[in-house]
């Protein structure tokens, strides 16, 4: 490699979770004598897996189909125990592969990036942490995560809680829920995928005093339905892995499911019925994602759907006033569904209760408790926040960039007043790898990649950035840039994907809305929802054609590009 004597790495790896551990395993293959770093602000590796460790804590992707696909001697030493494993499962898993691969020494664990300097004299970028810790490298290969950055409520007062409180990405890592819950009063703020897990958990935990759920937007929840997967059953899946990461390389997202081809009109009342009853009896995403083809984008088609999932909810919560508002108002599926073990029938608690905050909004937070709209003062011993994550663009947010035009990434600052390069977090990128004015970042996981299976597109990704790190490698390359064309070509692309989708109809953190978040209220498309056929399609096309839309440069020879 071209070496400097100013130059520290030639390859910084920002994040050790599923992104970070399999790009420094295969960037390390791949060029053995480069100096390559991972920088990680946790303790361990496991990314998401590392910081979550609320109870309740698991995965929705069937684990078999979650988990890497590179190591066949991995595949066959590792046994799942549950269909969808469970937080500690997944994290022991990821430490495996670091240790199985000798990936630790190369990780620098709780350090936190601060800000990112692009040197265009040098081609290299500059990361400082907390401490000012300079790092500097050629290439830069973001493995963030897109749920990385917690966010805290925007509610009045919060500092003023005396109670214990916390984000449940947070989980205190010294509490044991049977004798540090017991008798206590306890508030969930928030009921996404996060929230119904926990809040299922904690209504399993006898000894609890009262729990409160705080509600403010419905989300449709669907039975996960796992199961125990015994050592006999596991030596038999053994054999079939080939198979099935060819059947998820075979549908548009990754995971196992895939649409029903027909569409809802082009059946019978009672054929409809049959196939959602057999989907919600069935586990895993199947009755998010194997529907009728256009459930999510014929209103009608989506009605019909949400109606027969309502009826499945009315009849497991026994309060009709409860059930009414715990069935959301969008449509079903527009949000990520999360799925669930018993969330329902939590409110069939007697100690157990729903606030629904669309009806009585929260006031303020007191030193004691949560006071809502109709003057209710809900005393509580512990608050726990479900309230998400600044999320896709959120970890990008917490890093001060300064582009090779000096340009903020997303906020200006009183330092930076320039005009950001993704305005009101709307992200513009190549391929969701490569960021205008940022030469020299590829990102993992990125704005802009295929909704979908997260490592199934991981060991994609992280193949097509090795490929052009070789391309770099072999002609001497230290400068790489996307065009402003191919930014804008692929930016409408993944825009026009996205139209006629009744998801972005609807808020969430897939359309990139966190009111929480300073100036995140205008929707955008952050994912790509062409399918990941059609993604792979468009990398192999930038590879073989010479890498068209990308630019290139030289310090060591002339300038190439
Ligand atoms: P989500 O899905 O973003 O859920 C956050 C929840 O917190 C959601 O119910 C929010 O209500 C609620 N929230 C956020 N701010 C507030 C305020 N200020 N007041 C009341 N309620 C609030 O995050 P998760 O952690 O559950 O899941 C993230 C993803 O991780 C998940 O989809 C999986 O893919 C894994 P809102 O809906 O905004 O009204």
């Amino acid at each position: 490699s071209a070496r400097q004597s100013s130059l520290t790495y030639d390859v910084l790896i920002i994040g050790a979770g599923l992104s970070g551990v399999y790009s420094l395993y295969e960037i390390r293959r791949r060029f053995p004598s480069w100096r390559i770093k991972v920088i990680e602000a946790g303790n361990d590796v496991g990314g998401v897996w590392y910081w979550n460790s609320y109870p309740g804590c698991q995965i929705d992707t069937e684990s078999l189909s979650y988990c890497y696909s590179f190591d066949e001697e991995l595949l066959e030493e590792w046994n799942w125990k549950d269909a969808f494993a469970f937080q500690p499962d997944t994290h022991k898993y990821i430490q495996r592969v670091a240790e199985k691969h000798n990936l630790y020494k190369d990780i620098q664990f709780n350090t936190r990036i601060k800000s990112a300097h692009w040197n265009e004299e040098s081609h290299t970028w500059t990361f400082l942490d907390e401490q000012g810790t300079p790092y500097s490298t050629r290439f830069f290969v973001s493995c963030l995560g897109f749920l990385s950055n917690p966010t805290l409520p925007a509610i009045p007062g919060i500092e003023n809680f005396k109670g214990q409180s916390f984000h449940t990405s947070r989980w205190p890592k010294n509490i044991e829920i049977h004798r540090d819950f017991a008798n206590k009063r306890i508030g969930v703020i928030g009921t996404g995928a996060t929230g119904i897990q926990t809040i299922t958990a904690l209504s399993k935990i006898e000894n609890i005093g009262s729990l409160s759920v705080f509600q403010r937007t419905a989300n449709w929840s669907a039975p996960l339905r796992n199961s125990k997967i015994t050592p006999y059953e596991m030596e038999g899946y053994k054999g079939k892995y080939a198979e099935l990461f060819q059947k998820c390389a075979d549908t548009p997202t990754g995971f196992m499911h895939q649409a029903d081809p027909r569409k809802s009109a082009d059946v019978t009342d009672e054929e409809r019925q049959a196939l959602w009853e057999k989907l919600y009896t069935e586990p895993g995403f199947s009755k998010w994602l194997g529907v009728f083809k256009d459930t999510y984008t014929d209103r009608q088609a989506n009605d019909l759907y949400s109606k027969f999932m309502a009826s499945k909810i009315k009849a497991r919560v026994h309060d009709a006033e409860t059930a009414d508002s715990l069935i959301p108002k969008h449509g079903y599926g527009t949000r990520r569904v999360p799925l669930e073990s018993g969330y329902y029938e939590a409110f069939n608690k007697s100690h157990i209760s729903l606030v629904d905050l669309q009806k009585t909004p929260i006031t303020r937070v007191t030193e004691n408790g949560i006071e809502t709209s109709d003057g209710k003062h809900h005393v509580l011993d512990i608050l726990i926040y479900a309230t998400g994550f600044d999320a896709i663009t959120g970890a990008f947010n917490a890093i001060e960039w300064h582009a090779k035009d000096g340009r903020p990434l997303i906020a200006s600052s009183s330092e930076n007043t320039q005009q950001p390069i993704w305005p009101d977090h709307r992200p513009s990128t190549f391929l969701g790898i490569h960021v205008p004015a940022l030469p020299n970042t590829f990102m993992v996981l990125g704005p802009h990649q295929p909704f979908g299976n997260a490592t199934r597109s991981i060991e994609h990704t992280v193949g097509v950035v090795s490929d052009l790190l070789q391309f770099c490698q072999a002609n001497d390359i230290t400068r790489v840039e996307a065009t402003d064309d191919a930014v804008e070509k692929w930016t409408k692309h993944v825009v026009a994907c996205s139209q006629g989708s009744m998801i972005n109809e609807v808020d969430s953190w897939m359309t990139g809305v966190n009111k929480n978040v300073k100036g995140k209220t205008v929707r955008s498309v952050a994912r790509y929802t062409g399918s990941v056929q059609e993604y792979k399609r468009w990398c192999r096309q930038c590879r073989d054609s010479g890498y068209q839309g990308l630019m290139f440069a030289s310090k060591v020879k002339q300038n190439v590009g």
